[in-house]
């Protein structure tokens, strides 16, 4: 360091602090944009902005690392193929206490926050649930000051971008980062090889002991991107680090040389391709060979740059690696880290199997968000021969020692040994990534109590004998900083106001809003709240999609991923049902509804794409219909995102989370549109049960099967044909939607959909539809009596105190990862 002192820091930090943001704010704008107050827009309003808050960050970002090495504290390491992590500015705002600092800043010069903040591009590199619960666990991370480093994929496309032609959805390619990344540091200096293909030669020393050598492989470099993770109201900030892929030579002089130029650039592209895109399917589809190195490209940078990190306090030896790092594998994903670490601590670094074994286990936690067991990843033998031969040697190794222990201490038949072989045998072979994580992960895993039992019991119950005390449940959570301070400030105001800001830190403290249910002007103000936000909501629909809606009607919510098992078209069969009531009597005296719908089918997935294209159909019909006096109407909302998310949560009056029961993991918008006062209508499946355990019976709609009652209705002749016949109002809407009633140009294309429910209706909706819609009927009387439905809303927030992401990481801390929080003093 060039200072003499103690400081790490090379300019004063005196000077740094003092020197305002204002300031800071126009340098940016004048130095780095070469913009001035002529010639800068929004755009460059928000990239200032958004590099000074960077500036203010860095010191405690600096500062959080140096004291993470020094002190060398064991981190969590969180492996995720996705990260939905959203905006950045707002979050960056609120955690660091900067937001009315900065409000005053542009009103000077004429701008409003909330616009500015309006001009950044989402982050959005993941899917749906499990990147967004990425995410939310890295800002409980910080916020409770624990040592953490997410790793992942800087994909060059994040999540396509959803446009709805003739009610079709069509993908467009997200180019997030077009117009640059205010966030990031590229890290220059922090690179690695990454080894692909290849052969792997034994080779016997002079003392006759074996070892390998994976040689002639393909490689390619992993450069990371560094994104600051601050926590709220604390000095502690984290890492993201997101790994690009980068060709081990721009070019091939060889291929140049023969006058061959296109060709002398194409392997430069072949690598390069690795992080080029995010795959957009939420469940597992086929073995794509792009895929899987993907997986193995972050996961080897990540486990290289986790053991460098290591070294630097203890370079002789790996005896404390797992009281270092404990790294968690977000779904079976990163699962290849297990073999990788292995062949690094053997191959590498001269271990022995034990050892090596010994600290892999140790070091890894596996969580499952997955139950069907068609979307548990496979990769086939030959795929992995041929990507990564020294791999597929360990699996198999891994799998000989499993087996032949398990045979040796139970009494088991050849068929429990075939169905806990990491090998399932077949036309071809095939390894399960699931089996993999739990014999070499400490601990498994679910999202939610119902599913970690339904792991036990059901998806591995023979595992679950031989090691039942690595089998755990962490039920998911939310992070109430960006779900309701930031999503819905005038809410999140109220409260603050009412019952002081500590909720934002603890959730639990929301409980103080019980008594408030009896305050008849607390309840006016909150109503009053909700109402301006379903009038923002309204403006924004009516600008982006010209439709006109109505504020008093209740806004009834479906946002989430589209699949069959989550049941959106149970959703259509209740929407048509109330439409042909009102259309036999036009005078019919209901509370008037707003059904919504926001989210994205994976590109392949051709049921989810024609349920989006009903529900079009469907609006287009009901919104013009005259007889229904606008008391119903539909609107799908095109190209869901936590951005829109932000917007639509904080409006909902009711919540559907209506999946069948046994096959929603956990499920966390449910989380979301209950902490900002929806009502939930669903199921008894993943984390709805817990949330109806919190807020009692009588604050929450719950009908349908039980999960066990899904699972015998599937083991009996389940026919869903009788359910048909028997119920008039059904076989009316089934019928209609059969006779093109909302297709006339386009008849017969929801037949599919109709036969696959008559004849085998797998998600069980025609079970569940008689109690669907006799539960929405008391639904829609309720909403009628305005201080009845008001005090629900309330004890629905009050009672959300168990599913912050806080909690959920303290969770995680003490059953699984075993490290302590670390605060960061600025000297
Ligand atoms: C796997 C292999 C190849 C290509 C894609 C995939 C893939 C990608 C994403 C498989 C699954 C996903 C995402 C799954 C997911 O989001 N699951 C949800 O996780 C949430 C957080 O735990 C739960 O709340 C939801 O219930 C669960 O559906």
């Amino acid at each position: 360091m060039a200072k003499t002192d103690t400081s790490m820091f090379f300019t004063d930090r005196e000077t740094l602090e003092s020197y305002s943001l204002s300031n800071q704010f126009a340098e940016h704008l004048e130095f780095v944009l070469v913009k001035d107050r002529f010639t800068a827009t929004a755009n460059d309003i928000y990239f200032a902005l958004s590099m000074s808050i960077r500036d203010r960050l860095i010191r405690k970002w600096l500062r959080t690392q140096h004291i993470h090495k020094v002190k060398d504290v064991k981190r969590v390491y969180y492996l995720s193929l996705e990260f939905l992590m959203g905006r950045l500015l707002g979050n960056a705002l609120i955690n660091m206490d900067y937001y009315s600092e900065c409000q005053q800043i542009l009103e000077k010069d004429g701008y409003v926050l909330e616009d500015i903040i309006d001009k950044e591009h989402d982050m959005g590199l993941g899917n749906g649930g499990l990147g967004r619960l990425a995410s939310c666990f890295l800002d409980s991370m910080a916020t409770l000051d624990l040592p953490a480093f997410g790793y992942g994929i800087r994909y060059e496309f994040g999540i396509f971008k959803q446009g709805i032609e003739h009610g079709n959805q069509v993908e467009y390619p997200d180019n997030w980062l077009s117009f640059g990344n205010p966030w990031e540091i590229f890290r220059r200096e922090l690179s690695y090889r990454i080894k692909f293909y290849g052969k792997v030669d034994t080779v016997v020393n002079e003392q006759g002991k074996l070892s390998f050598k994976w040689t002639e492989t393909e490689d390619v470099l992993a450069t990371a991107y560094d994104t600051p993770v601050p926590g709220y109201k604390t000095n502690t900030v984290n890492n993201l680090r997101l790994w690009q892929a980068k060709a081990t030579q721009e070019f091939s002089f060889h291929d140049f040389n023969q006058g061959n130029y296109l060709a002398a650039v194409e392997n430069k592209n072949v690598s390069e391709n690795i992080s080029k895109v995010l795959y957009p399917n939420d469940t597992y589809i086929g073995g794509k060979f792009l895929r899987l190195k993907q997986q193995y490209f972050f996961v080897s940078a990540s486990l290289q740059d986790i053991i460098r990190k290591y070294k630097i306090n203890h370079p002789a030896s790996f005896k404390e690696f797992a009281d270092k790092a404990a790294i968690q594998l977000n779904d079976t994903h990163p699962v290849i880290a297990i073999p990788e670490l292995m062949r690094i601590l053997m191959d590498e670094e001269g271990l022995g199997w034990d050892e090596a074994w010994r600290i892999t286990t140790k070091t890894f936690g596996y969580t499952n968000h997955t139950v069907v067991p068609e979307a548990l990843e496979e990769w086939s033998v030959s795929i992995l021969e041929e990507l990564l031969p020294r791999h597929l040697q360990i699996i198999y190794e891994i799998n000989q020692r499993f087996l032949d222990g398990v045979r040796t201490k139970y009494k088991v038949d050849d068929n429990i040994i075939k169905q806990l072989s990491i090998i399932k045998e077949g036309p071809e072979k095939k390894i399960r990534m699931a089996h993999l994580a739990i014999i070499g992960c400490h601990a498994i895993n679910g999202v939610a109590a119902l599913h970690s039992d339904i792991l036990k019991n059901d998806i591995f119950p023979h595992f679950y004998k031989i090691f039942p005390e690595k089998f755990f449940n962490v039920t998911n959570g939310i992070t109430q900083r960006r779900w309701l301070r930031a999503a819905n400030p005038s809410v999140a105001g109220l409260i603050s106001d009412s019952i002081g800001d500590e909720w934002i830190k603890d959730l639990s403290k929301l409980k103080k809003l019980e008594k408030l249910t009896g305050d008849a002007q607390f309840r006016d103000s909150w109503r009053a709240y909700k109402w301006s936000n379903k009038k923002e909501l309204i403006d924004y629909i009516k600008t982006e999609q010209g439709i006109i809606l109505d504020p008093d009607s209740m806004f009834d919510v479906q946002v989430k991923r589209f699949h069959e098992y989550k049941r959106q078209l149970l959703n259509v069969l209740h929407v048509i049902t109330l439409y042909n009531r009102l259309k036999d009597n036009p005078d019919l005296n209901i509370s008037p509804r707003t059904v919504m719908f926001a989210g994205k089918a994976a590109p392949a997935y051709l049921q989810a794409k024609l349920v989006i294209k009903l529900i079009n159909s469907i609006g287009e019909i009901i919104n013009n219909d005259p007889d229904i006096k606008d008391k119903l109407k539909v609107v799908f909302l095109p190209n869901y995102s936590v951005t829109l998310a932000e917007k639509i949560i904080p409006a909902a009056d009711l919540s559907e989370q209506i999946s069948t029961a046994g096959f929603e993991a956990s499920g966390t918008g449910n989380m979301k549109l209950a902490l900002n006062g929806a009502l939930t209508v669903g199921t008894m499946d993943g984390a709805n049960v817990e949330m109806r355990e919190e807020v009692g019976d009588d604050n929450i709609f719950i009908f349908g099967l039980l999960a066990d009652e899904v699972a015998k209705l599937k083991k009996s002749k389940y026919n869903p044909r009788e359910y048909y016949e028997k119920d008039e109002e059904l076989k009316r809407v089934i019928d209609m939607i059969s006779g093109n009633y909302f297709n006339r140009f386009e008849p017969g294309i929801f037949q599919i959909l109709v036969d696959d429910l008559l004849k085998t209706d797998y998600y069980c909706l025609f079970a569940d539809y008689a109690s669907y819609i006799k539960t929405q009927d008391a639904i829609g009387e309720l909403f009628a009596d305005k201080d009845a439905w008001t005090k629900k809303s309330i004890l629905n927030v009050a009672r959300m105190g168990k599913f912050s992401s806080d909690r959920s990481i303290r969770d995680y801390a003490q059953l699984i990862w075993n490290v302590k929080p670390v605060k960061i003093d600025i000297e």
